[in-house]
């Protein structure tokens, strides 16, 4: 490619530096993660008000966790459901979604993110690898079946897991957060729903239907990971791997940030944290850029 070779210092913070690689670059990738969505009011993970701060993920969402009582896991997915379609894309999915557009099939965007906010902005669906799935996907639970249904957006999913509100309110509330965080006080029975009461596969009319998101321990979908992989065999360089908003910490996602450096690829951090550097740490030529995605990309892009 015609990106410029390694500089031998690089100021991780310039602009500029980056605006001229990015348009030297040919083949780049995108990594999502969570800190995209932040600022559509989405809560990340990890860190400051994430999810698995008040939620506990081996409870929600495992495999074990769904066959063990599917009704509280679906009172999780169906609230996240509802708080997504009410959040809008921010400027950083505009500005993927344009950048994905403009640079075609040479541009792959692997997002971590399930919210359905990427899509919602008009990034290009087929260099949008969605690695966990989508709340918006049901599938059937059931192991002999392949039931699918994509771009579902019933909310609530069904009667029900219709959410409960704050009396005298209509701020729903999230019946799976931790009792730490004392929503006893608010007098709302935390309902548990019998199974009988979900929504079952139209298909093998036995399996229960299930939210179409990878779970930890899951394998992530093949027809993704094919696409990535034939990305990467192609052999050509990659010029820049962009990590936007992510805490690195998954795998087998983070893992191709390594893998885009094999192939030649710097990296350009945006984090909110400087610390959530990926894994391998921040080698020369890399950038390193602070902040609020939905500030950064329209700034980085332009
Ligand atoms: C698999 C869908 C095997 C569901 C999710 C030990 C070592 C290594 C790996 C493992 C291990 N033990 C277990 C594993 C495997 C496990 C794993 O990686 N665990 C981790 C936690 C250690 N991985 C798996 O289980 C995967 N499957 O390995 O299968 C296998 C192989 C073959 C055959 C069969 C099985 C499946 C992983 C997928 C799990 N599903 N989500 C749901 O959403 O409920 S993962 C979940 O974490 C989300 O998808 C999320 O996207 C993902 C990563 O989180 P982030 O997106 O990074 O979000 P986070 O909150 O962590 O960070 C936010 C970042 O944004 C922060 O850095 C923050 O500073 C920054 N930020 C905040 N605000 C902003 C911002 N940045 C910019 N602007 C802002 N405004």
């Amino acid at each position: 490619s015609s990106a410029a070779s390694k500089p031998s210092v690089v100021d991780p913070t310039d602009l500029k530096s980056f605006q001229d690689h990015l348009k030297n670059s040919k083949r780049i990738l995108a990594l999502l993660g969570a800190g995209l969505s932040a600022s559509s009011g989405l809560p990340t993970f990890r860190g400051a008000g994430g999810l698995w701060r008040t939620h506990d993920a081996t409870e929600l969402a495992t495999p074990e966790a769904f066959a063990r009582d599917p009704g509280l896991v679906w009172q999780f997915y169906n609230y996240r459901r509802h708080m997504a379609l009410g959040a809008k894309p921010n400027p950083a999915h505009y500005a993927l979604a344009a950048l994905a557009k403009k640079r075609g099939d040479e541009f792959i965007t692997l997002s971590q993110n399930v919210d359905g906010l990427s899509p919602r902005a008009g990034h290009p669906a087929e260099t949008l690898k969605l690695l966990h799935g989508s709340l918006f996907d049901l599938k059937c639970s059931s192991f002999f079946c392949n039931h699918m249904e994509r771009d579902n957006y019933t909310d609530p999913v069904c009667p029900a897991l219709a959410i409960p509100t704050e009396p005298g309110t209509d701020n729903p509330i999230d019946t799976t957060a931790k009792r730490d965080l004392d929503i006893s006080n608010i007098s709302v029975p935390l309902p548990s729903i019998p199974a009988s009461e979900l929504p079952h596969c139209p298909t093998c009319q036995t399996g229960l239907i299930r939210p179409g998101v990878v779970w930890f321990g899951e394998s992530l979908p093949g027809k993704v990971m094919d696409d990535v992989d034939a990305f990467f065999d192609s052999g050509e360089q990659v010029d820049l791997i962009m990590v936007i908003g992510t805490s690195s910490k998954v795998y087998p996602a983070a893992g191709y940030v390594d893998d885009a450096r094999a192939m030649g690829a710097r990296v350009a951090v945006v984090n909110m944290d400087r610390r959530d550097a990926p894994k391998s740490g921040m080698c020369e030529g890399d950038w390193m850029f602070e902040g609020d995605a939905a500030a950064i990309l329209p700034e980085l892009f332009r």
